[in-house]
């Protein structure tokens, strides 16, 4: 498969690394110059920008984190006056004020470009027809893809999310060949379709490009089953410029990182200590091109792996894991450390288990408990008792074996978990902190 920008896409390293390293003092000498909160804390650590000599001395920089954004609401962060700024968005936050980040001309020309990457890296071409469901507005998510696909020629359909029954009329009508939307619409949208009786198999549909929420293995599968696709994963964070921070090709071995236009550092999230490469940790993002607000050492709470192992695409980009979990996600229950998606993967490993699940911890006296909702699938759906225990048993049997824990597992009925056309939410914690 072609690759959009193979001259940088597939540098040499070396070549690579010499100019990340120009543009981080650039980057560097710019905020130190433009953003009050940069130069405070480079005064404070007595780091001048012309310290920067080596790759390496981006250990001498601050961290930022999201404080700092929301300290500065909303555009104290901004390293050019508004009149540059052509754009802004802010992040999917559920609680508080949200985190607001802004776009150059230029910055929006690098996004688009970074899209177009992984639109081209998922095989899209000027022959796809492309159906963004993704929510347009502030999230980034919509306007960031559109306008890549668009610079790969693709013609778009502008969906947006929702409205699934028209989604799949406009699929089927238009001959839609490329979806682009979270992982859980794109399941949604396969239920929906089964529920009408509509073959998205038989249809025109070849390849979906998913992102902005974790989605493991065991989902992938299901959702490249039941839509007859090829499915890509790919990742970014609003703080950073949004999706076009990394994206599969389609060996779907690991997430291409643009590393021409960001820096990337995995660190031990509770030292803050870089780790050796093959190690866990969290991503942490310094923007090397970003002109309206380019963060230095971006702690993204995000927890992954990076490769540098060349890739059989051609691209010399380094590769991050699937990003399965956040280090802010993390459930302490009974002591025991917890993550979302490992309960997800117990569940995609009992078959009959549907790809809809809702994790409630709740806390009675000194004891936590731990809930897992489940659908089955309809013809599993038995009202034998016997049955519906050793299937339950069953569950929290692999739960137990992957986490630790007992969890009480309840059947609920299919289709009575909340559906999102965004993101999903599967957890409800019930704990008072205290
Ligand atoms: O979700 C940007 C995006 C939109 C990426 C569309 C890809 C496609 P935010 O709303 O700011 O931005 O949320 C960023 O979502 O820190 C991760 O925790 C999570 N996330 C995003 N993509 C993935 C992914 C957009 N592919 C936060 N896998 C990030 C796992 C993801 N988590």
């Amino acid at each position: 498969m072609p690759i959009w920008n193979a001259e940088y896409e597939s540098m040499a390293r070396p070549a690579l690394e010499e100019l990340q390293l120009r543009r981080l003092k650039s980057v560097v000498a710019w905020v130190y110059e433009r953003v009050p909160h940069y130069r405070e804390a480079l005064d404070e650590r007595g780091v001048k920008p012309r310290d920067i000599r080596s790759l390496s001395d981006v250990r001498l920089l601050p961290f930022t984190d999201k404080a700092a954004l929301r300290d500065t609401y909303p555009f104290g962060m901004f390293a050019v006056p508004m009149e540059q700024v052509v754009r802004v968005h802010s992040s999917s936050g559920t609680t508080g004020k949200p985190i607001v980040v802004g776009y150059t001309k230029g910055d929006l020309n690098t996004w688009t470009e970074l899209t177009a990457r992984i639109a081209s890296a998922a095989g899209v071409t000027e022959r796809d027809r492309v159906q963004m469901a993704f929510l347009y507005g502030m999230f980034t998510g919509g306007w960031g893809m559109h306008y890549g696909i668009e610079r790969v020629g693709a013609t778009v359909f502008p969906a947006g999310a929702g409205n699934t029954e028209r989604q799949l009329m406009m699929m089927q009508d238009f001959e839609t060949t490329a979806l682009v939307c979270t992982p859980s619409y794109a399941l949604y949208i396969a239920e929906v379709a089964e529920e009408h009786g509509i073959d998205l198999k038989g249809s025109s549909l070849r390849v979906g490009l998913f992102g902005g929420e974790p989605s493991g293995e065991g989902l992938r599968a299901e959702i490249e089953r039941r839509l007859g696709i090829l499915a890509t994963d790919n990742y970014g964070l609003s703080e950073v410029m949004g999706p076009g921070v990394s994206g599969e090709c389609e060996h779907q071995c690991g997430l291409h990182m643009a590393e021409d236009h960001f820096l990337f550092e995995v660190v031990d999230p509770a030292t803050g200590e870089p780790l050796p490469e093959g190690e866990e940790g969290e991503l942490v993002i310094t923007t090397l091109t970003k002109e309206a607000i380019p963060l230095l050492r971006y702690r993204t709470h995000d927890l992954t792996v990076i490769d540098t192992e060349s890739c059989a695409c051609g691209r010399t980009l380094a590769r991050m894991s699937k990003v399965r979990a956040r280090t802010d996600d993390m459930l302490i229950i009974r002591g025991v450390n917890v993550y979302p998606s490992q309960i997800e993967d117990a569940l995609l490993q009992v078959e009959g288990v549907q790809p809809h699940y809702l994790i409630v911890v709740d806390r009675s006296g000194a004891l936590d408990s731990l809930e897992v909702r489940i659908e089955v699938a309809d013809e599993l759906f038995s009202d034998m008792m016997a049955d519906m225990v050793a299937f339950t048993k069953r569950v929290s049997d692999r739960i137990h074996s992957v986490v630790g824990l007992q969890a009480k597992v309840t059947l609920v009925e299919p289709g009575t978990i909340e559906r999102t056309v965004g993101k999903a939410r599967r957890v409800i914690d019930n704990r008072t902190a205290d």
